[in-house]
């Protein structure tokens, strides 16, 4: 139903997102994508770049009087620091990084030539367009937020930034775990009559590709091997004013690859990002000779960032999934396929 491209360089002329499917007679508040980008921008631990540029998106079509047409959408964010040309070689590739691996499958000799697209700068993009899809989600009350949950072990907020500051100090990086929450999801999206339809693997998928991933749960994930079925499955139950309803929400909101009508909850974890001050061992890849790895400008924490392009990617997946069920051409025909729908499962 939707689907989305982006492009750009982290020091070319702009970042460009494409999202096709949006239904037409969605009135867009160009401030709401903008809050999201800035939003995207914060958080203790950022680096040097994110004082330069002050993210902002140009609608380039798919809009008349703000007003979607159910034409493509482009969207534009600038860069200001758009310095792609004159940049220095980059020859000792950082781990953790793409440099080596994208050097060696694009026979590149140059890492600047790999990470100006593999940087995380891409995300924005991801931002915006989650932008429009979260516009889309709130005319049927569907919200998503997201939280910090751990940095560098710690839990508390005065821990986290403590591990922050620590890593500052050290000339180190470090990474943690966040949740994104979804409410007012109604049961029914996703499917489990095939695999790529399920909704836990979408939603896997488009959230472990954000860059720095490398771990993912949805509800108690992990936590369910600790216990036996009878103490983390959730009991079913009606009443006459709730419907179905459940006292917990182990499962995550998501039943056999279907939403089943409980607030949608997932985890992920980022990785400290690989750019270090104080480098790890690498190879010149002219020479092949030891080294240090390149040192580029970067951030030392990105996680409460992280967070807000995964309710991104969770807003796509979910506004995907919404079309799906609900038709996906007129905001009015959807609204009326909604109502129908709930009114046969009251
Ligand atoms: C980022 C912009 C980048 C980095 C960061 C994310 O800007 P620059 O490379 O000019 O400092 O701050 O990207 C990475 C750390 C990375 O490893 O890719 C952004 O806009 O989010």
């Amino acid at each position: 139903m939707l689907r989305y491209l982006t492009a750009g360089e982290s020091h070319g002329k702009a970042i460009i997102a494409i999202l096709e499917g949006l239904p037409a007679g969605i009135k867009v508040d160009a401030s709401k994508i903008n809050q999201e980008l800035k939003r995207r921008q914060s958080g203790f631990g950022r680096g040097k770049r994110m004082a330069i540029e002050k993210d902002t998106a140009v609608i380039l079509s798919g809009l008349k009087r703000q007003v979607t047409l159910g034409s493509p959408i482009t969207l534009l964010i600038g860069n200001k620091d758009f310095s792609i040309e004159k940049l220095p070689k980059v020859l000792y590739p950082r781990p953790g990084h793409a440099d080596l691996a994208g050097l060696l499958k694009y026979g590149l000799t140059d890492a600047r030539e790999v990470l100006e697209r593999a940087s995380a700068r891409s995300t924005a993009a991801t931002v915006a367009t989650g932008a429009l899809c979260k516009i889309l989600l709130q005319q049927f009350n569907i919200r998503i937020a997201s939280r910090v949950l751990a940095i560098g072990g710690e839990d508390t907020g005065a821990g986290m930034m403590e591990k922050i500051k620590e890593a500052m100090i050290n000339k180190d990086t470090v990474g943690g775990v966040f949740e994104i929450t979804a409410c007012g999801v109604p049961v029914g999206l996703g499917s489990y009559v095939q695999p790529d339809r399920r909704l836990d693997g979408r939603i896997a998928g488009e959230i472990i590709s954000i860059p720095g991933i490398k771990g993912f749960e949805i509800g108690l994930g992990f936590g369910y091997v600790e216990n036996f079925g009878s103490q983390v499955h959730d009991a079913i139950y009606f009443s006459k004013s709730k419907g179905y309803f459940r006292q917990t929400n182990n499962a995550g909101g998501i039943e056999g690859g279907i939403s089943n009508g409980e607030d949608i909850i997932v985890r992920a974890c980022m990785k400290p990002i690989s750019t270090l001050m104080s480098p790890l061992d690498s190879v010149n890849i002219t020479n092949k000779k030891s080294a240090k790895a390149a040192v580029e400008r970067s951030d030392i924490c990105v996680v409460e960032a992280a967070g807000v392009v995964a309710e991104a990617a969770l807003a796509f997946v979910l506004a995907d999934a919404f079309l799906e069920k609900f038709g996906s051409d007129s905001l009015k025909d959807i609204k009326l396929s909604y109502q129908n729908y709930l009114k046969r499962i009251k």
